[in-house]
């Protein structure tokens, strides 16, 4: 028996979620094209053979603009000091820049462990950009234990990803039952999928103005369940465009969602959504904490 914990770090946007999701084979992490979609840190966890690897998914390291911001890079960060393996993302479509430099800096002053440098997308580029990518690397991140050319999207390099990790794995040990793959809550899971389908949908700054709530499940007999969901904006101009004209545009997030969360419960259910307005929620201590944004200590 082996196992590891495996923090996923990159600057926003990089892949780490479409990569967790690929190596567990299960959605745990939502997915978006906006920065900051990840804001908990999430662990997917895989089994080969005697191998049990704890990968921890975490919100995009940036410089934060607010309270949720620093909530998000923070809880990132920290968990660099307690995993046995850091698992570094970056974009190979685009140059290697002062974002990712800033995740390497954290990184260093972190974390003495082993370093892995997974070049995501690289569906993106040809073998020539590979090779100049790994002449960038050297100059502005430095040295690596290993480094991995991989596209999370198409599953290519998730083999040698898994042997790069094994060596620093820790004998004699398992962490967890075979068959737990996520240490997110149903409810959780319910709550972002809704906040998926919001970011897809979205753009500017409304997709960072979003969060969910489950209010309650009302359970009748012989009935399917509803599940009473809200949720909150920053503006009323804001609501104004999740409601969209007639309300079409809720419809369609609550089709989308309901679709989803179907499939996850293995039950048809109700879904009952309510836009609610939350002035500048993103910088309210009381607010962050009532929806779990506020690191435990
Ligand atoms: N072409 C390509 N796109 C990818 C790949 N992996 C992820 N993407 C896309 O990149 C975007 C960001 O993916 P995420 O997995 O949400 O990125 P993230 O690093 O978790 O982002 P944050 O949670 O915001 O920090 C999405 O549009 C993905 O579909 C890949 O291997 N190739
Ligand atoms: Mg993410």
């Amino acid at each position: 028996m082996k196992a590891g914990f495996i923090a996923i770090v990159g600057r926003p946007n990089v892949g780490k979620s479409t990569l967790i999701n690929k190596l567990v084979a299960e959605k745990v992490a939502i997915v978006s094209d906006k920065a900051g979609t990840t804001r908990d840190n999430i662990k997917g966890i895989l089994n080969v053979k005697d191998n049990q690897y704890i990968f921890i998914d975490t919100p995009g390291i940036h410089k934060p603009q607010h309270l949720l911001g620093e909530y998000m890079t923070n809880i990132a960060v920290n968990i660099l000091k307690e995993v046995d393996i850091i698992l570094f993302l970056i974009d190979a479509s685009k140059a290697i820049g002062t974002g990712d430099m800033f995740v390497m800096d954290r990184i260093n002053e972190n974390s003495n462990k082993p370093k892995v440098l997974l070049v995501n997308k690289v569906d993106l580029i040809s073998d020539k950009q590979k090779e100049e990518k790994l002449k960038e690397i050297e100059e502005k991140l430095g040295k690596f234990d290993k480094i991995i050319f991989a596209s999370a999207m198409y599953s290519f390099g998730i083999a040698q990803l898994l042997e790069a990790l094994d060596p620093y794995l820790e004998e004699g040990v398992k962490y967890y039952p075979d068959d737990m793959y996520t240490d997110m809550s149903t409810y959780r899971i319910i709550t972002e999928i809704v906040r998926e389908k919001i970011l897809l949908k979205t753009r500017d700054e409304i997709p960072h103005s979003v969060a969910v709530e489950i209010i309650d499940v009302e359970r009748n007999e012989g009935k399917k369940d509803k599940f009473n969901i809200n949720i909150y904006v920053e503006r009323d101009s804001q609501k104004g465009i999740i409601i969209g004209k007639n309300g079409k545009m809720l419809k369609e997030i609550g089709m989308e969602a309901r679709k989803e969360i179907e499939d996850l419960l293995g039950e048809k259910i109700y879904l009952g959504l309510w836009v609610k307005v939350k002035d500048d929620w993103r910088k309210k201590k009381p607010f962050l904490k009532e929806m779990g944004y506020v690191e435990e200590k």
